[in-house]
C-alpha cells in the first residue's frame, strides 16, 4: 500500500486534486468507501504504516462532512472537510506546553523524588531541552506554579481556615499529601501539600538548565490565595482562566504537547482541559515525572479515552510536520467540528 500513500500525499496541497484523486468512480462525491481510503492514506505514519480506525469512528467522521446527510461528500462538502479538517492533520499549528519544571518540585520542597513513585524531576530537562533544539513549534508556553505565602494548599496555612465538618480528615490529624475538605465558601477538596513555589523564590524558579527560548509564553498559576490550580488554563473551580486559551487561539493554535511536572497533577490536569476546550493534545511520556504510578496510570487513560495521545518525544517531529498522522486526534477533530456546526 506504500504506493497508494505516495499517490496521496502528493495531493494533500491541492484540494481538487485530492477531491479527484479518491472520486474513484468519478461521479463528482465521495462514498463511504471512497472517504475510507482518503483516511487509509491520511492516518499513516511516516514509513507509510497505516493506522487503523475503526468502522465506527469513521462513519462518525463521514456523517460531520456530509452535511445535508444524503451519504455522499460533494464537492462542497468537501471544501469545509478539506479547510477544517484535512489541513490541520496535514500542517497542524504546533504549541509545546512545558509544566512547571521548577526547582521545588526537583530538589526542593515538594521535590517528586520523596513522593511514593519516587521519580526524578530532573530527567525531564534533557529531553525537553533535545525538542526545543530540534522541533520547529509555532509557539512554546512555560508554565510556574506561582503561590502566594498564605496559599490554600499549604498544609503550615492549615490553621489559617476552617475544615468543613465533612472533611475526610480533621485539622489536627492532617498529614502532607492528604485530601481535606475547607468550610469557604464555596466548600471546597484540597489536597495539602509542603510550601512550595513561592512566588520569587529559589524553589519557584524554573530549573537552570531548562532551556528558554526567544518569545516564549509564561504563564503563572495558582496565585489566588484562596483556590488551587493544577491546570494551566483554569483554577481549579474554574473561577478563573489564565488567558492562555486566549493567547493560544490568537495563535490559531491546533495541537498541542503537552508534559512536565508532576505528570498525574498538572501536567494531567492540563491536558484534561486542553481536551476539554478542543484541541487535539498530545502528552509526552519521556519528559513527564509524576508522584503516585497508579494516578498516572489514569492520567493515560483519561487522556486517551478523551482521544488525545500518549508519545514519546522521538515521534513529535514527524507529528509536527504531518507526516504522522494519528487517527485518534482526526476524530477528536471532526467530533469538535461536529459540535461547531450543531452549535450554529
Ligand atoms: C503541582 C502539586 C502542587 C504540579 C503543583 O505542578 O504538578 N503539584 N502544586
Ligand atoms: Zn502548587
Amino acid at each position: 500500500m506504500a504506493e497508494a500513500g505516495g499517490e496521496a500525499d502528493a495531493c494533500w496541497s491541492d484540494m481538487d486534486a485530492c477531491f479527484n484523486t479518491f472520486d474513484k468512480d468519478g461521479d463528482e462525491r465521495l462514498s463511504p468507501e471512497e472517504f475510507r481510503l482518503i483516511c487509509r492514506a491520511l492516518f499513516r505514519n511516516d514509513k507509510g504504516h497505516i493506522y487503523p480506525l475503526d468502522e465506527d469512528k469513521a462513519r462518525h467522521i463521514f456523517a460531520v462532512f456530509d452535511k445535508n446527510g444524503d451519504g455522499y461528500i460533494d464537492r462542497d462538502e468537501f471544501v469545509f472537510c478539506w479547510n477544517h479538517w484535512i489541513k490541520v492533520i496535514v500542517r497542524p499549528v504546533n504549541v509545546f506546553l512545558i509544566v512547571d519544571v521548577q526547582n521545588d518540585f526537583i530538589s526542593g520542597t515538594l521535590n517528586i523524588s520523596n513522593c511514593v513513585a519516587q521519580q526524578n524531576g530532573l530527567e525531564v530537562v534533557a529531553p525537553i531541552n533535545k525538542l526545543l533544539d530540534t522541533i520547529p513549534f509555532d509557539a512554546v508556553v512555560y508554565s510556574l506554579d506561582w503561590h502566594p505565602s498564605d496559599h490554600v494548599s499549604f498544609i503550615d496555612n492549615l490553621p489559617q481556615r476552617e475544615l468543613h465538618h465533612t472533611s475526610p480528615i480533621s485539622a489536627d490529624k492532617a498529614q502532607t499529601y492528604d485530601t481535606v475538605t475547607f468550610a469557604g465558601p464555596p466548600l471546597m477538596k484540597q489536597r495539602l501539600w509542603p510550601r512550595h513555589c513561592v512566588q520569587d523564590s529559589w524553589g519557584s524558579e524554573l530549573h537552570k538548565d531548562l532551556k528558554i527560548v526567544d518569545n516564549a509564553i509564561k504563564v503563572y498559576k495558582g496565585t489566588n490565595p484562596e483556590v488551587d490550580s493544577y491546570s494551566v488554563f483554569w483554577d481549579n473551580k474554574k473561577m478563573t482562566d489564565t488567558t492562555l486559551s486566549s493567547q493560544l487561539r490568537m495563535k490559531n493554535a491546533t495541537d498541542i504537547y503537552i508534559c512536565g511536572l508532576a505528570y498525574d497533577v498538572c501536567v494531567g490536569a492540563t491536558a484534561v482541559d486542553a481536551l476539554a476546550i478542543g484541541y487535539r493534545t498530545i502528552l509526552i511520556d519521556d519528559c513527564s515525572r509524576g508522584v503516585d504510578m497508579a494516578d498516572i496510570e489514569k492520567t493515560k487513560n483519561t487522556v486517551i479515552s478523551n482521544n488525545g495521545v500518549i508519545v514519546n518525544s522521538e515521534d513529535v517531529l514527524g507529528m509536527i510536520e504531518g507526516r504522522d498522522r494519528r487517527p485518534e486526534l482526526g476524530y477528536k477533530l471532526a467530533m469538535e467540528l461536529k459540535k461547531a456546526v450543531s452549535a450554529q
